[in-house]
């Protein structure tokens, strides 16, 4: 079970020039999320689906992690086994950094899933040919992403590892979208400390112990450099989780 539980959003890789989705220059300000981001957008319009996602795999592929991915990556080779991932981001750029353990909530689009038998598959070209699939031989490969109305990946898993964690932080995500928005309360309820590390505040802060406002690339860096090594805290199943409210902003 990993003591450190990290949630990230598109922020984290906004400045390796992946564009996030709810800013003014965002994703959606180009699309509607039902046209792209829903599997009724998909069946009325696959070719339009597959440009999409086509645009940001090669997208992804061109960008580099940045130093907030890296930090992440560092923290893991100091405490071998104590950081867990969970990112909302479909790039690989955690993976590049060398995060060792990492779950994507959404899929990924260096992955590709057939409608026809179902198989789940590597994959780095283009769908817009719509190629077989190399299991079954249909026409039938979509991105292996998940689209509102879409079961996550990995949900036990990541309840688990959530209400087992030390520490929970939630890096460069609006906290828009569920189940992963819903995370902080079950760690916050878990007894885990919690942080929020975002360029702009949620609505509703009450739930971190702390919040860091400013872009990922300078307050991960200067956070994860804070955490030392420690043994491991024996957790008390009868304590009462720490109480909140008191939350520190620092920018
Ligand atoms: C920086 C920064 C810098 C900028 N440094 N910070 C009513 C009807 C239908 C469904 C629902 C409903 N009500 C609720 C739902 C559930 C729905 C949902 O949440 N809807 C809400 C929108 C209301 N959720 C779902 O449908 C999920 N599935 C589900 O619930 O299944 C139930 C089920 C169970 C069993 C069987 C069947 C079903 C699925 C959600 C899927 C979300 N998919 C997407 C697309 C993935 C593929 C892709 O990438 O294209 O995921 S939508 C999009 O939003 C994407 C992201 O991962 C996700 C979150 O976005 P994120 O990362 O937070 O980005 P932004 O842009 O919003 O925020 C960026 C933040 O970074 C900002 O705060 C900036 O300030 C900050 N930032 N630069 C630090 N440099």
């Amino acid at each position: 079970m990993a003591r450190i539980v990290v949630l990230t959003g598109a922020g984290i890789s906004a400045e390796s020039g992946i564009r996030t989705f709810r800013a003014a220059d965002g994703l959606w300000e180009d699309h509607r999320i039902e046209d792209v981001a829903t599997p009724e957008g998909y069946a009325a319009d696959p070719a339009l689906v597959h440009a999409f996602y086509d645009e940001r795999r090669r997208a992804a592929r061109a960008a580099q992690p940045n130093a907030a991915h890296r930090a992440l990556a560092e923290l893991d080779e100091r405490m071998p086994g104590e950081v867990l991932i969970v990112t909302q981001n479909i790039d690989d750029l955690h993976e590049r950094a060398g995060s060792s353990r990492v779950i994507h909530i959404h899929g990924e689009l260096g992955s590709a899933r057939c409608e026809e038998c179902g198989r789940r598959m590597s994959w780095t070209r283009d769908l817009a040919g719509r190629p077989a699939c190399p299991a079954c031989g249909a026409r039938a490969l979509r991105p292996d992403v998940v689209w509102f109305g879409e079961a996550v990946y990995a949900l036990d898993e990541i309840f688990g590892a959530v209400a087992q964690s030390e520490q929970f932080w939630v890096i460069g995500t609006s906290g828009a979208v569920t189940p992963a928005a819903s995370l902080v309360a079950l760690a916050a309820e878990a007894g885990a400390r919690t942080a929020l590390l975002n360029l702009e505040a949620h609505d509703d802060v009450r739930l971190f112990d702390e919040v860091v406002l400013g872009p990922a690339t300078t307050t991960v860096p200067a956070f994860t450099s804070r955490i030392r090594e420690t043994p491991r805290a024996p957790r008390d199943p009868g304590a009462a989780p720490p109480s909140r409210g008191a939350t520190g902003v620092s920018r």
